[in-house]
């Protein structure tokens, strides 16, 4: 049976304490392969798994909820590979088999852009990423710290760094910055809001054998879905990487300001109100609370209710959609519009949290998602939620348009969104340039190791 106390803390239960988040991705310096790899055992008492930071996350996460500043301090770190770090560290260790049978992962993001329909530098094929991105063959390693508050964060990051002798130590770093990015999460009333002011956070889908109390609408998946080696994770692996997950990141930018111009104007040619609008191409309403159980008002109270913000269904009546097609949430997660056991394939665990200032504190600033998911397999997971759900105007039927959150196009200008209004499911959006509001600036796939195989495949 499955040991959670095996699995990184980022992964199982609701991940670690998110505040403040610095995350750290390093190579791995040509020289000094095997004594990174036999730090590495060390680097694993720093780690928190999934067991041992639960007391303090959930603490920190009631402190969030009543918007007080966290009381009680405590910070999580975890660590993750890229295959080109996996093939640098095999240098020291010949018998690791790096046989991951996950193309996503041994190709990199980058490689994958243009399936992802991630925007192109202007007249070529080349993904229009920033660096280091643009140029992911020195991303060897993630090492991401989650915390109650940025000091914590930083003496965390930096008792892990030191095992490395990063920046200096007694001997040369095993290891050089490649850049290190900072979220947190949004102060006073929006905490908890991501940067267009919508409520994250609220369906994850339960881990069969690891939550207990599941509320009701949250199904249940199978451990392999999100741990690889485990029931339900179709792919043959090598033995160390049971129990391990794949991370995904992704740097996405949000404009803010424009989103909110184009609620107002939008709203004015169809003769909504913009936070309605707003609130039905997310498919909830600010608070959370699904436009399906209140389509003309945001109902704070059910929003928050755990008890009720899951429990309910895409139930159209004829031809009405309570919700479109092309909302986020119906697009990333179709609930009864498919099967369960069909969409329960292609589910996820979300630990994402928001980088940049307010807009009024720094109106031009850069602002967005620090993007992370966890899955057993990235082609089921959120390779398979962007490329053909979010991104595939028929999905799940004609009109759907794409999600209107984050569905990308590389082709269409202009794409129709059915089912907009439950007055008259026609009604078109023309969503001119859908990729205005969250534009991707790179990102890359890494595996986040089982904490036995880091003390033992990963380090001898
Ligand atoms: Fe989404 N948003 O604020 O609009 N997302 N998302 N997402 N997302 C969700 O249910 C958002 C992104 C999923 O089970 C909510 O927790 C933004 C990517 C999935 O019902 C809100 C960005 C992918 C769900 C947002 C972004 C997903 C989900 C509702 C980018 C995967 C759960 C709150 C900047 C490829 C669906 C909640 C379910 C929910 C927002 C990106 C996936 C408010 C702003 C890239 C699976």
């Amino acid at each position: 049976p499955l040991n959670v106390n095996n699995v990184q803390g980022d992964i199982l239960f609701s991940g670690l304490p998110k505040l403040n988040e610095s995350f750290f991705f390093f190579k791995i310096e040509d020289a000094r392969v095997r004594d990174f790899c036999q730090a590495l055992r060390q680097v694993t008492k720093e780690l928190s798994a999934s067991n041992d930071t639960t007391q303090a996350r959930s603490d920190i996460q009631s402190a969030r909820k009543e918007d007080t500043n966290a009381v009680v301090k405590f910070a999580g770190a975890n660590i993750a590979f890229t295959m080109k770090g996996l093939q640098q560290m095999k240098k020291a260790l010949p018998h690791l088999n790096l046989k991951t049978n996950e193309i996503a992962f041994e190709e990199g993001m980058k490689v994958g852009a243009g399936n992802l329909h991630d925007p192109f530098k202007a007249g070529t094929t080349e993904p229009a990423y920033e660096a280091p991105w643009s140029k992911p063959e020195s991303i060897h390693g993630l090492i991401l710290v989650a915390g109650s508050d940025p000091d914590t964060v930083k003496t965390k990051l930096q008792r892990v760094q030191s095992i490395f002798n990063f920046p200096t130590g007694k001997g040369p770093a095993m290891v050089s910055e490649v850049t290190t990015i900072k979220g947190k999460v949004r102060p006073g009333e929006h905490k908890g809001h991501e940067h267009f002011g919508f409520e994250d956070g609220i369906s994850q889908p339960a881990v069969q054998g690891v939550d207990r109390n599941v509320p009701p609408g949250q199904d249940t998946v199978s451990q392999g879905v999100i741990l690889c080696g485990r029931e339900g994770d179709f792919q043959q692996r090598p033995d160390w990487m049971v129990d391990g997950s794949f991370l995904v990141f992704r740097k996405l930018a949000q404009k803010v300001p424009e989103w909110n111009q184009f609620l107002v104007d939008a709203s004015n040619t169809l003769g909504t109100w913009s936070g309605q609008l707003g609130s039905r191409l997310v498919g909830r309403w600010p608070s959370g609370c699904p436009i399906n159980l209140s389509p003309d008002f945001d109902n704070v109270a059910l929003g928050k209710d755990p008890l009720q913000n899951n429990k309910f269904e895409f139930d159209d009546v004829g031809d009405n959609f309570k919700c479109p097609m092309g909302a986020h949430i119906r697009k990333t997660n179709p609930r009864g519009d498919l099967s369960r056991g069909t969409v329960n394939q292609f589910r996820i665990l979300r630990r994402g949290i928001p980088f940049g200032e307010e807009v009024d504190v720094d109106p031009k600033g850069e602002r967005g998602l620090l993007f992370v998911c966890y899955q057993s397999q990235i082609g089921n997971g959120f390779q398979f939620i962007q490329q053909t759900w979010a991104n595939q105007p028929t999905f799940f039927s004609d009109g759907a348009g794409l999600d209107a959150i984050m569905g990308q196009s590389n082709t269409e200008k202009t794409v129709d969104m059915k089912g907009l209004f439950p007055q008259d499911a026609n009604r078109p959006l023309p969503l001119n340039g859908i990729n205005r509001f969250v534009i991707p600036k790179g990102g890359e796939y890494f595996f986040s190791p089982s904490i036995p195989a880091l003390n033992t495949a990963l380090s001898d």
